[in-house]
């Protein structure tokens, strides 16, 4: 973990666009006697350009400019509106697992967003901390979504628990959780097809999914994690609301985070969906994957 926290560092240091644009807008008026209320708009252009929403960045440029006329510096002020939105961020997974329990990973998202990459990275993650890990393939549609896992576990060094094709994905998890039990293993992630935030049938199959797993496992010991591509956009919290009406989201791994990070969506994930951001994948790679350290962040966008 902390090697990872290094990495986390040094990828944070990447991140782009609300680093250099905003620090180089801010650093060339802020000294100036007075700031034109052009440069203001241009400012939370900047800002909006990077993710965070034209709500907070409204809000951001209202902090600014009452800490403009207190000589304050704009690193501070930016730092505490920052931070404030964040700070109680917790990314802890399973903060209060019942260990007599096997702890369960459901990943579920849009096609595409990164979950069965993720299957993978979580796998090797559990697996570093010795924690004794199986994957599950709940995406009984596509034979090929399995293989995909099956590579994922070979490189976590796992084991992977797959179903006969066609079975209902509800039943495909029951069986998995008792196998699960009478191997011992501590951690189980569940790959899920990927479905469409809009899909009725589709939605109400991960909801029965869900309670096969809360009638065998106390809550403690469920993450229900949403994944969603960074860049997503408007679209993550369309894909949020609806997903959270069939199933209680504990968490939102963001993936992509590597291709044009704006850094921004966490603000806007996380005040909007008022929902923890708990994982950050940033890369192809099984080692690509952070738990998601708000002091951390806001200091990289900052300072
Ligand atoms: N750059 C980058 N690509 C990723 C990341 N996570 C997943 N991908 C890629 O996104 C594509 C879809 O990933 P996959 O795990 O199959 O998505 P799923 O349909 O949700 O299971 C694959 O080409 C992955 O290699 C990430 O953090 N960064
Ligand atoms: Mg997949």
């Amino acid at each position: 973990m902390s090697a990872a926290k290094g990495l986390f560092k040094k990828w944070l240091s990447n991140l782009d666009a609300m680093k250099k644009q905003i620090k180089e807008r801010l650093n060339a008026v802020w000294n100036r006697e007075a700031i034109t209320e052009e440069e203001w708009e241009q400012l939370e252009e900047t800002l909006i350009q990077s993710d965070i929403g034209p709500r907070l960045a409204m809000e951001i440029i209202e902090e600014l400019q009452a800490t403009k006329s207190e000589h304050k510096d704009w690193q501070s002020c930016l730092f505490e509106k920052l931070y404030s939105i964040i700070e109680k961020n917790d990314a802890r997974l399973f903060p209060e697992a019942d260990p007599q329990f096997s702890k369960i990973v459901v990943l579920m998202g849009i096609n595409g967003a990164g979950k069965t990459t993720l299957a993978g990275k979580l796998a090797r993650f559990f697996k570093d901390q010795g924690e004794k890990v199986s994957l599950v393939a709940a995406d009984t549609f596509r034979a090929a979504a399995q293989e995909q896992l099956e590579i994922w576990a070979k490189r976590a060094g796992v084991n992977i628990i797959k179903s006969s094709s066609g079975t209902n994905p509800g039943a495909a998890v029951f069986d998995a959780l008792q196998l699960i039990k009478k191997r011992g293993d501590t951690v189980a992630i569940v790959d899920t097809a990927g479905r469409s935030h809009v899909n009725k049938n589709l939605l109400s199959e991960l909801e029965k999914l869900s309670k096969v797993i809360y009638r065998e496992i106390p809550s403690s010991n469920v993450e229900n994690l949403l994944v969603i591509d960074a860049l997503a956009g408007q679209n993550a919290f369309l894909q949020a609301e609806n997903i959270a009406k069939f199933i209680p989201i504990t968490g939102v791994a963001l993936t992509k985070w590597d291709s044009q990070a704006k850094g921004g969506i966490v603000f806007r994930i996380h005040q909007e969906l008022a929902l923890p951001i708990k994982l950050v994948g940033t890369g192809e790679t099984i080692e690509d994957l952070f738990v998601f350290d708000p002091e951390e962040f806001v200091r990289a966008i900052v300072y």
